[in-house]
């Protein structure tokens, strides 16, 4: 193709923009919009650690209530697995390795999972 003679000349290009529409800010100045992906962490039954033991686990290390801790407790005890809690992938793992180290310190073989989440 050969341009006019007396075409207009391009206008400068527009700036880019960034997927929440933004030119220059830099990366710290960016709002997070998107969530960050979920994991669920999953709790095993087995038939050796106590009830009690894992119903302090949820408590102290995933933050429920005596109420839904007992109720999480029952849960895996009869169904074989249950979600203790759902979190960012590296709050999951930090979970999962505070409750194996108090586990193995009880000599308890507690065991757990992690899973994405939907
Ligand atoms: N099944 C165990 C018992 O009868 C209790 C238990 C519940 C163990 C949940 C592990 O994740 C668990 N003592």
């Amino acid at each position: 193709m050969h341009a006019m003679a007396d075409d207009p000349p391009k206008p400068p290009a527009r700036p880019k923009r960034g997927s929440q529409g933004q030119t220059g800010l830099a990366l710290e100045e960016r709002v997070r919009t998107k969530k960050p992906p979920m994991y669920k962490v999953l709790l095993h039954n087995d038939d050796y650690t106590t009830r009690e033991f894992v119903v302090w686990i949820l408590t102290s290390v995933f933050h429920k209530n005596e109420t839904d801790a007992l109720a999480i407790m029952n849960h895996v005890h009869t169904q074989g697995v249950g979600v203790a809690g759902v979190y960012t992938f590296e709050v999951a793992e930090t979970k999962v390795e505070k409750t194996l180290g108090l586990a193995k310190a009880n000599e308890y073989p507690l065991q757990l999972t992690i899973e994405p989440s939907e």
